[in-house]
């Protein structure tokens, strides 16, 4: 199991440096803008800027992810994922609008791309609104910053944004979407790993959340029942439905094989009301967490996952990931020195 820095939405050489500095053996990069200023300097793509803005890439060019992965290894790290496409590449497959063939085309050769340029892992969710918060700057423990959720304020939500989709019609969408993507995959050698939709309530916005619970991932593994697809599983969102619910989870899928990576934050109550905690408090307990996966065989990586803000903290949130990542390490150290014996015995 290795540890790795999270979600970078865009990459420095100081971000790769701190990476390295807190011991991460590798980065994820989450939903890259491969057409912003910072990834078009970062990448040396002197030609894009120097034509002006343009439309966002639809197609990542297997020459710009080596490019990536290579400054990544720079550092002596590995770049271990690439945690989905920006929402509008994905958005009318999701929602079976117009131009949902053309977007699952163009993943598929995002997908090629990535294989060739030897990434193993692409991440990807269903929900075209994103993560839904009703609290932004919710004060967690020391006045720390952390988001919350309140279904009461939730369920009212009608931004007419999107148009509305039920269970059965999301579900169609993400079948004829795995369907097609799956074997290109597997012939890429790239690994498609979903994350479960946040926050975990049935319908939201007026679109339905079908990837919310144990159930609904034992219907998606078995439908697309391949080594090549796999689950990002989340604790911090599994648990915003119940702790021990994502513990049944955990263990069912861990020891199936089908966890690629792990999000590993808690959250402090439940659905329908709950807020994000640091990693030390809430309901989710890591070491029990970090020793299931070990004893499953695990053998993917694990990062944390929206950081409480806490003082002085940059936006990407170095500070805190430093303290949820030395934390992570500690515990996982900790149990493999003791054999995983860490029980309190009496
Ligand atoms: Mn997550």
């Amino acid at each position: 199991m290795r540890v790795v820095a999270g979600q970078f939405r865009e990459l420095t050489q100081a971000d790769l440096a701190f990476a390295r500095q807190i011991g991460c053996a590798g980065v994820t990069v989450n939903k890259p803008d491969l057409d912003s200023p910072a990834w078009v300097a970062f990448l040396n793509k002197e030609f894009r800027a120097a034509a002006g803005p343009r439309p966002m890439t639809r197609r990542w060019s297997a020459l710009e992810l080596a490019q990536m992965r290579v400054a990544v290894e720079a550092h002596g790290l590995t770049l271990d994922c690439i945690e989905g496409v920006p929402a509008n590449l994905l958005d009318k497959a999701m929602l079976g609008l117009l131009g949902a063939e053309e977007q699952i085309e163009d993943f598929k050769a995002t997908i090629r791309a990535i294989g060739q340029a030897g990434i193993p892992v692409l991440g990807y969710n269903w929900i075209p609104d994103g993560v839904w918060r009703t609290a932004k700057a919710a004060h967690g423990r020391g006045g720390a910053l952390v988001t919350g959720y309140d279904h009461e304020v939730g369920r009212r939500i009608a931004t007419g944004n999107l148009p509305p989709r039920d269970e059965a019609q999301m579900w169609a969408n993400w079948e004829r979407f795995i369907t097609a993507v799956l074997p290109v995959a597997e012939e890429a050698g790239v690994r498609l790993s979903l994350h479960p939709d946040d926050p975990p309530v049935p319908v939201l916005d007026g679109v339905a959340r079908i990837f919310r619970n144990e159930a609904a991932f034992a219907r998606a593994m078995s439908f697309a029942d391949s080594p090549m697809h796999g689950i990002a599983f989340c604790t911090g969102t599994f648990a915003e439905a119940g702790a021990e619910a994502m513990m049944r989870a955990l263990r069912r899928f861990g020891r199936a094989g089908r966890i690629h990576y792990l999000h590993l934050r808690s959250v402090s109550g439940e659905l329908p009301r709950f807020t994000e905690a640091f990693l030390d408090e809430g309901t989710v307990n890591p070491v029990t967490v970090l020793r299931e996966l070990l004893e499953s065989g695990f053998d993917g990586f694990v990062i944390d996952d929206h950081v409480p803000h806490i003082v002085d903290d940059t936006v990407w949130g170095h500070r805190s990931r430093a303290y949820a990542t030395g934390y992570i390490a500690g515990i996982l150290r900790a149990l493999k020195e003791t054999g995983g014996n860490t029980h309190v015995r009496h």
